[in-house]
C-alpha cells in the first residue's frame, strides 16, 4: 500500500482529491489540517471513520511540522494543495502569502530530498502566474508575468520546484490550473459567492410569495460584487483531480495546463445563475452604478468598489490541448452545467438550515 500526503484537505481541492484517491486507488491517505480557533471541517465531515484515511497536523508556516510529517510517514506521493489561495487577500497579507505559497514549498522540497527522495511531489500552480498575458489562449510555453503577490509567490514556487527537480533529480512538478469551482468552493470566491446568494434570493422570494399582500414589500438580500466584466476560464473542480493524478503518474515529471479553453465574464456567471432560479430582472446604470432589480424595482445585485482588484488579469484563457493529447485528460462539465450544479447544491444546502 503506497502512502500519500495531501495538504489543504479542509479546502476545495484537497477534499476532492481525498475523495478521488479513495475511489480510484487502494493507497493509504494522510490529509493535513492546521489548528484554527474554530474548526472548519465541513468539506471532510463525510470522511470520518474511513480506514485508509487519517488526519494529521501541519502548518505551512512551521517548517518543523512539514519536516516531521515527511520524516515520520516517508510518503510515496506528496500533493500540496494548502496555500493562501485568495488572490484579493494577497495584497492585504503579502508576507503571509509568500510564506505559505513560496517559502513553504522550499521547506517541503528540502524535507522530501532528504527523507523521501523517491516521493512524487505535486505543487499547486495557477493561471495567475501568466498574469498580464501576451497571447491567448495560454499554453505551457506562455511566459510568467504575475500581477498579484499571490501570482508572484506561485511563480517563485514554480522556479524552486524546477531547480530541485533538475538539481536533485526529484519527481517534482507544478501544473498550471485555471479556475475550478464547485459546491466546496470558499464563499469569498466570486462563483460561490454568486451561487450562494442566488440560493438565498430564491428562499427569500419563496417567503415573499407567501407575504404577497404586504405593503410595502419586504427588502430582499442584495448581492454586492466587484468588476462584472472580469473574465475567467472556469471549470469544475472535480474534473481537475484526475488531471493532477495523471500528471503525478506520468512517465516523466512534465508540467501541464488544465483549463476549459473558454472565457466567461462574472456577469454571465451571474445571469446564468439567475436563470437557474427563473427570476425576471432588469438592469440599470453602468460601471459601479450598475444595478440588477426585480420588475417591481427592488434591487438584488449592486456593484461595490470594495471588490475591485488593485490589478486585474484581463484575459486568462487556458489551452489544455497538451494535457488532452498526452495525458488523455478530459473534462466532464461545461460552463452551464457547472453553474447549474453550484446553484442547485447551494439551494439544497439552504434547505437544511
Ligand atoms: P482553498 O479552498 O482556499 O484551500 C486552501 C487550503 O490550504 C485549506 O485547507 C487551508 O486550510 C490550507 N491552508 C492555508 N494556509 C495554511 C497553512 N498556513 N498551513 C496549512 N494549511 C493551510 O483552495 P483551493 O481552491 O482548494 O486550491 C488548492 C490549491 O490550488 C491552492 O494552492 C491554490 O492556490 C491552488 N489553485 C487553485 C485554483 C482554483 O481555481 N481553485 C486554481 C489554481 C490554483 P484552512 O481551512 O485551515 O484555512
Ligand atoms: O473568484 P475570484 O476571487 O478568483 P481568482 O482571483 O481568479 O483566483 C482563483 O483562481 C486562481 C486561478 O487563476 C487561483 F489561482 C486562485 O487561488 C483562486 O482560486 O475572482 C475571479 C474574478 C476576478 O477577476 C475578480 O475581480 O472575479 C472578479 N470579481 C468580481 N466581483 C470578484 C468579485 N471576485 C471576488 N472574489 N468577489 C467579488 O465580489
Amino acid at each position: 500500500m503506497k502512502k500519500i500526503i495531501i495538504t489543504g484537505i479542509t479546502g476545495q481541492d484537497g477534499s476532492h482529491m481525498v475523495d478521488y484517491l479513495l475511489k480510484n486507488t487502494k493507497h493509504q491517505i494522510f490529509g493535513t489540517v492546521r489548528r484554527l480557533s474554530t474548526k472548519n471541517h465541513e468539506n471532510i465531515e463525510h470522511l470520518k471513520n474511513i480506514d485508509r484515511f487519517s488526519i494529521i497536523d501541519m502548518d505551512l508556516t512551521d517548517p518543523h511540522s512539514i519536516r516531521n510529517i515527511i520524516l515520520d510517514i516517508k510518503p510515496d506521493y506528496f500533493i500540496n494543495f494548502a496555500a493562501q489561495s485568495f488572490v484579493a487577500g494577497s495584497w492585504k497579507y503579502p508576507i503571509q502569502t509568500w510564506e505559505t505559497d513560496a517559502n513553504a514549498v522550499l521547506h517541503i522540497l528540502e524535507s522530501i530530498r532528504r527523507f523521501a527522495p523517491d516521493c512524487r511531489v505535486y505543487n499547486a500552480g495557477s493561471s495567475e502566474e501568466f498574469g498580464e498575458v501576451i497571447c491567448s489562449p495560454q499554453s505551457e510555453e506562455h511566459p510568467l508575468r504575475p500581477q498579484s503577490p499571490y501570482g508572484a509567490a506561485k511563480c517563485a514556487a514554480r522556479h524552486i520546484v524546477r531547480v530541485y527537480r533538475e538539481s536533485y533529480n526529484l519527481f517534482a512538478l507544478q501544473g498550471w490550473l485555471f479556475n475550478h469551482e464547485g459546491s466546496r468552493r470558499g464563499k469569498d470566491f466570486v462563483t460561490r459567492k454568486i451561487s450562494h446568494s442566488i440560493a438565498k434570493l430564491k428562499k427569500a422570494l419563496e417567503i415573499d410569495e407567501v407575504l404577497s399582500y404586504s405593503n410595502p414589500k419586504p427588502e430582499l438580500p442584495v448581492l454586492y460584487l466587484g468588476n462584472l466584466d472580469a473574465q475567467r476560464d472556469w471549470s469544475d473542480a472535480e474534473d481537475f483531480m484526475e488531471g493532477v493524478w495523471l500528471m503525478l503518474n506520468n512517465k516523466e515529471p512534465k508540467e501541464y495546463v488544465l483549463a476549459s479553453g473558454e472565457m466567461h465574464s462574472v456577469r454571465s456567471f451571474l445571469q446564468e445563475s439567475l436563470k437557474c432560479i427563473g427570476v425576471k430582472y432588469k438592469i440599470s446604470g453602468e460601471g459601479v452604478d450598475e444595478v440588477f432589480s426585480l420588475e417591481d424595482g427592488r434591487p438584488i445585485v449592486k456593484v461595490s468598489k470594495e471588490f475591485y482588484r488593485l490589478a486585474e488579469v484581463d484575459e486568462l484563457c487556458g489551452d489544455p490541448s497538451l494535457a488532452e493529447e498526452e495525458l488523455n485528460w478530459k473534462r466532464k462539465f461545461n460552463f452551464k452545467q457547472l453553474v447549474s450544479k453550484m446553484v442547485k447544491a447551494d439551494i439544497e444546502e439552504l434547505k437544511k438550515t
